[in-house]
């Protein structure tokens, strides 16, 4: 214990997010010391970071999800806190345990939280036991007897969708039409759980048919004190992959999404919630219906920072260090609007990763503009990792200047030697659903195929 600093921290990640976490950890004045694998041995995270260690090869299992390497390079840094980022072991239950067990301190939610959450059904019990309104559908185990099921499907009304407890994301699920493959459906759906999760529980829920996807971020502290800090829409998907987002959520009552928020920051003081936190509702004819929690920080959390004028790394850091957030609930604010363009390397008709050498690459700038990026020109777009290589993310006064912004913006970047989705982007900017705002989770996929029809 002695050796171990609470003023260093070992960040357990790579690409934008690493960097972004090596920022906030200079903001406070803190060492870092970041682990790689021999892919990323030349990355900007590994450049600034104040120490750097190799933990292995460039396969993501033998490295960033090492968990025994990535446990050693704390211990040999002599850092005091573990910072997992997004992905890889940000939401391993196991990880956090053993972080906390090392006697260190983990950057996010305590062990057992994260393990609650994994656990979908135990989450959405969790919720509707702190008033946060969920997917109609039982919160507990299923019966075993055909009969029972089918009256409890028949109860929720089809269609119904089948979801494995341990699956989330989009793993794991089937939806279910007709009382006739009801059985089978819960059957297959199991056995694949069984395999995927290690975990064959699953569970029934009314299919919403065209629901919005949007997330209200939490913080909160060790001591009991727990904030909203906004919606973000996250609708536009492809594949359960993230495309674009925005916040605030457009078109939302006020009203019902404080309503909304302050149930979230409520279940987050019931549950002795400490960190950042995002609830994921399904949103649909002005209801909200809780589906899932991450225990984690975001890709996307960037567009509540600028709406919310907070820097959340930095302040997911000092709540996990102990500090008391002084903030109060009616000092924090939703100022203009945001969007965030998450730009891959990748096949614009396939959407297969394009890994390569990027030989140009030009960015926008001028007020209102923001990129968060580990990539530039030069840099070699990894096949072992996320095709991911820059967030382009905008501020306006109101969502319409925000718009123009993110036009002007996605016109002015310019990247070569790979292919990207920069020109999905451009026309999803000037889309009329889009500009309009609020369309379902379908609108990309339905768009896509339109796109690929003419
Ligand atoms: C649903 C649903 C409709 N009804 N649950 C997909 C990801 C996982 N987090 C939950 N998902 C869904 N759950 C009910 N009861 C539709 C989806 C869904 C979806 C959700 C959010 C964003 C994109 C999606 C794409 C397809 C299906």
């Amino acid at each position: 214990m002695s050796a171990r600093a609470l003023d260093t921290v070992l960040i357990a990640n790579r690409g934008e997010i690493a960097l972004r976490i090596l920022r906030a950890c200079r903001m406070l004045g803190l060492r870092s010391v970041v682990v790689h694998s021999e892919a990323d041995r030349d990355s900007a995270a590994v450049r600034h970071a104040d120490q750097a260690l190799c933990v292995g090869p460039a396969a993501a299992t033998a490295s960033y999800l090492n968990q025994a390497a990535v446990l050693f390079a704390a211990e040999v840094s002599g850092a005091g806190a573990v910072h997992p980022g997004y992905g890889f072991l940000s939401e391993n239950a196991e990880f956090a345990e053993r972080v906390e067990r090392a006697g260190l301190v983990f950057i996010g939610p305590r062990s057992e939280t994260i393990r609650v959450m994994g656990d979908k059904v135990a989450a959405k019990r969790a919720m509707r036991e702190a008033g946060v309104p969920c997917v109609p559908g039982p919160d507990e185990t299923l019966p075993d007897e055909p009969e029972a099921l089918h009256e409890l499907a028949e109860a929720i009304g089809y269609p119904v969708i089948v979801k494995a407890a341990g699956g989330g994301g989009g793993r794991g699920m089937r939806i279910v039409y007709d009382a006739a493959d009801l059985l089978e459906a819960l059957s297959i759906t199991r056995e694949e759980a069984r395999r995927a999760f290690g975990n064959p529980e699953v569970y029934l829920e009314k299919f919403l048919l065209h629901p919005r996807h949007i997330e209200i971020q939490v913080l909160a502290d060790h001591h009991g004190h727990a904030l909203w800090l906004g919606s973000r829409d996250c609708s536009l998907q492809r594949r359960h992959q993230k495309v674009l987002e925005e916040a605030p959520a457009p078109g939302i009552d006020a009203g019902l999404l404080a309503h909304i928020g302050e149930r979230c920051a409520q279940a987050c003081r019931m549950m002795g919630y400490r960190g950042l936190g995002t609830f994921e509702f399904l949103v649909e004819d002005g209801a909200f219906y809780f589906i899932e929690m991450n225990t984690r920080v975001q890709v996307e959390h960037c567009v509540t920072e600028m709406t919310a004028g907070l820097d959340l790394v930095q302040w997911q850091i000092r709540v996990a260090l102990g500090e008391r957030l002084h903030l109060l609930q009616s000092d924090v604010a939703c100022r203009g609007h945001s969007f965030e363009c998450r730009i891959n390397a990748e096949n614009p008709q396939s959407f297969a990763p394009s890994p390569g050498r990027i030989t140009g690459w030009s960015l926008p700038g001028g007020p209102g503009v923001r990129i968060d990026t580990h990539a530039g020109a030069g840099f070699d777009v990894s096949p072992y990792y996320d095709s991911m290589i820059a967030k382009l993310i905008v501020h306006g006064g109101t969502r319409a200047e925000a718009l123009v912004r993110l036009q002007i913006a996605l016109d002015e970047m310019q990247v070569s030697g790979i292919e990207t989705n920069l020109a999905l982007h451009r026309k999803l900017a000037r889309d009329a659903g889009f500009v309009a705002g609020g369309v379902d989770i379908h609108y990309l996929e339905r768009l896509l195929q339109q796109g690929a029809a003419t």
